[in-house]
């Protein structure tokens, strides 16, 4: 398998991690999203969205949205990152989707630029907006995970546990104050304890030199 991804996206980093987490082999061709390489003819031929992650399986076939993505791989290999029973499924989802559905889109990259280019935010401005929107759902986030276990639900790793570890790392670089999200600082660091989700780190991937 192809990954195509950029060390830095916390989309791609939550991909990395699932295939560590299941131990499949896959080579990472990094896009430079600061470059503009998602807008590139053949980039945009692979995946209209423009962004990253893709997976391109052995067979050709093309699989874009990391939702997607993770939900292809916790069908084709164990372990789950999703539990069978429908309530506890539905949790995992929930916060899963808090991360990736409420607070990744408005803190992307496009939404950033449009932000400055065309309604002239300052870099004081685009930290703040950061800030909100990362507060805002990792408020709802620290709100419905467990109090009791290492990781969000349970003793091992689910979706919500890729999806909140990615985040963080987003966090960190824009240097918000975590000190109210104790239960999400404790699961970044059950999570960066397994070599699996350590190994998936931006810092560790092959285009991590890259400054933005
Ligand atoms: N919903 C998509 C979002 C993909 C996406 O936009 N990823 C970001 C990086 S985290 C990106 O490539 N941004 C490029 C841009 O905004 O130009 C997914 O989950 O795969």
């Amino acid at each position: 398998m192809t990954l195509y991804a950029y060390w830095r996206s916390t989309t791609s980093y939550r991909v990395r991690a699932a295939l560590n987490l299941k131990g499949l082999t896959y080579e990472t061709l990094p896009v430079d999203l600061v470059a503009g390489d998602q807008h590139s003819p053949d980039y945009a031929a692979l995946n209209p969205g423009l962004g990253v992650p893709t997976l391109v399986l052995d067979d050709g076939t093309v699989l874009t949205q990391s939702l997607a993505i993770l939900d292809y791989l916790d069908a084709v290999a164990a372990p789950r990152l999703l539990p069978d029973d429908p309530v506890a499924r539905a949790k995992v989802m929930a916060a899963a989707h808090a991360v990736a559905l409420d607070i990744h889109p408005v803190n992307n990259l496009r939404v950033l630029q449009h932000l400055r280019s065309i309604h002239g935010a300052s870099e004081a401005e685009t930290v703040a907006w950061m800030h909100h929107w990362m507060d805002a759902g990792f408020t709802t986030v620290e709100a419905i995970v467990s109090d009791s276990t290492p990781f969000a639900f349970s003793d091992a790793p689910d979706l919500a546990d890729v999806c909140i570890t990615a985040q963080l790392y987003n966090a960190h670089r824009w240097g918000l104050d975590m000190t109210a999200y104790p239960k999400l600082t404790r699961i970044e660091a059950a999570c960066l304890a397994l070599p699996a989700i350590a190994a998936a780190h931006p810092d560790h991937q092959p285009d991590a030199k890259v400054t933005i």
